[in-house]
């Protein structure tokens, strides 16, 4: 199989020599091959986005919003498919896979619902017989730049409401995950999205994504990725003039206090430090514990790993698929060396997983440092796989300390039965989402989506949030008085 750019409507070959291979990460099998686009691909893609935006500008909101219903409904109708696909080609776990078509399906039918409000605001003017009014209004062309942990929910995160906020996009999705991308344009092929309003990019490396920020009629970038990859996109946006919106790294940490409830904690910890392998960008690589119940969960925390299996993700029994390729692997094994090296106490996990049934695939096992410094290298990067970081504290403040001590700040989490340490918490913990009683993944769609300091640069995905990155505020006055009236002026 081979992918195409999909522009203007139609499947156009890209301006490219070279091919990828896209490959399954559970067994090296070659699912596509992707002729990777130039410099000239992404200003056909533009040029056919910026013909299409002037009419999708005009349609009214409500319909534009029709067609997110369909594509919402031809998701649902192939979850399965896309599912399957999904755990092919990225390696999450088919319930995961599923999970995240979901959150695709509820993205869908959410903004078709701000399709009848997209609210706007009606404020008394200073002057009489004047009428003020300020409302969202499209932008025009944006750039979509997706990584690979979420190719389908991600870009409907980015793309849904781009579409019907009333603007046409330019997408270039991850070169390890293109098939999502595609599966997605077909989608819109069969829901009737009128050509030019969607138009992927195929490519690799920076060439498709600094052409897309460099592009004069390309008015946003939105961004989700590693923090090195946004801060080149910002720092050529910030050239360019261009409104860039990003979602980078996060090193997020579950707080278990001496109160919680420690079986839960574990559970919660399970599910957000190695579901997905741990590369979600939410994914929970520190945990903070009390020392007054460090040992219990400690103990618990490797009692209950004995049932995570590993394996191929289409299998329904598996737990924990693999990692996404050999680099990601190669960078996770070196953070279990730097922990090594720094003192920390390796509990469980630390090797590849090379033998049977993993031979050509790339799996790590579940890993759990403890004793770690809250202050090395183990518990300040980011790893992006399945690694995890004990730390212990005396007291909340320590805990919440810790917890802000990192440069990210996406999501955190704590675990308390006591009221006041759970409002002191979500109140000082220095991220852009917060839970309580769970684990630190599990975003819902209707709530904004990202962080604070090197996660992001203000904006958020999700929610009525993602309107503000893809609608410019117009303020409109209308005066009725059949005279000049001068503001600020006594009149
Ligand atoms: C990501 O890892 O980039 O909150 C997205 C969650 C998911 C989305 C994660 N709903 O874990």
């Amino acid at each position: 199989m081979q992918l195409n750019n999909y522009i203007g409507g139609s499947w156009q070959k890209a301006g490219g020599a070279d091919y990828t291979a896209v490959l399954n990460p559970a067994n090296g099998e070659v699912l596509a091959q992707v002729r990777l686009s130039t410099t000239e691909d992404v200003s056909l893609a533009v040029k056919a986005a910026k013909e299409a935006q002037k009419k999708w500008a005009l349609v009214p909101a409500p319909k534009r919003a029709d067609f997110l219903y369909e594509i919402g409904r031809l998701m649902k109708e192939k979850k399965e498919h896309l599912s399957q696909v999904l755990t092919k080609e990225m390696g999450k776990v088919i319930e995961e896979a599923r999970g995240e078509v979901q959150e695709g399906i509820d993205m869908a039918l959410y903004m078709a619902g701000e399709g009848r409000r997209m609210f706007g605001e009606t404020v008394p003017s200073e002057l009489q017989d004047k009428f003020a009014m300020s409302v969202r209004a499209p932008i025009g062309v944006v750039g979509l730049i997706t990584p690979w942990n979420f190719p389908i929910a991600i870009a409907t995160w980015k793309s849904f409401p781009a579409i019907v906020a009333g603007n046409t996009f330019v997408w270039k999705p991850a070169t390890e995950t293109p098939m999502m991308a595609y599966e997605l344009a077909l989608i819109f092929e069969e829901a009737g999205l009128p050509s030019g309003v969607a138009n992927i990019v195929f490519g690799a490396g920076s060439v498709v994504g600094t052409a897309m920020i460099e592009h004069p009629d390309v008015r946003v970038i939105s961004f989700t990725g590693s923090t090195e990859t946004g801060r080149h996109v910002a720092e050529t946006g910030g050239r360019h003039l261009k409104k860039v919106s990003l979602e980078m790294g996060g090193k997020n940490a579950v707080i278990v206090m001496d109160d919680a409830d420690i079986d839960l904690a574990v559970e919660g910890i399970l599910w957000s430090a190695f579901g997905t392998a741990g590369q979600r960008c939410t994914a929970c690589s520190r945990v903070i514990v009390h020392k007054d119940v460090k040992e219990e969960l400690e103990r618990k925390l490797m009692e209950s790993m004995k049932d995570l299996t590993i394996g191929n993700g289409l299998d329904e029994s598996v737990k924990i698929g693999p990692v996404i390729n050999k680099k990601a692997l190669e960078k996770i094994d070196s953070y279990v060396e730097i922990g090594k090296k720094e003192g920390a106490k390796l509990l469980v996990g630390g090797n590849v997983l090379t033998e049977g049934k993993f031979t050509n695939g790339h799996y790590y096992e579940p890993t759990v440092f403890t004793d770690v410094k809250w202050d090395s290298r183990l518990a300040q990067e980011e790893i992006f796989g399945p690694v995890v970081s004990l730390i212990e504290v005396s007291s909340l403040d320590e805990a919440i300390e810790v917890n802000n001590s990192v440069k990210f700040g996406l999501s955190s989490s704590i675990f308390s039965r006591d009221v006041n340490k759970v409002f002191r918490a979500q109140r000082d913990l220095d991220t852009g989402i917060v839970y309580v009683n769970a684990g630190t993944t599990g975003a819902e769609i209707h709530l904004p989506f990202g962080g604070t300091k090197g996660t992001g640069n203000g904006h958020r995905d999700s929610g009525v949030a993602a309107l503000d990155v893809f609608t410019e505020w117009k303020s409109i006055y209308v005066d009725f008085s059949g005279k000049l009236q001068r503001a600020q002026i006594d009149n």
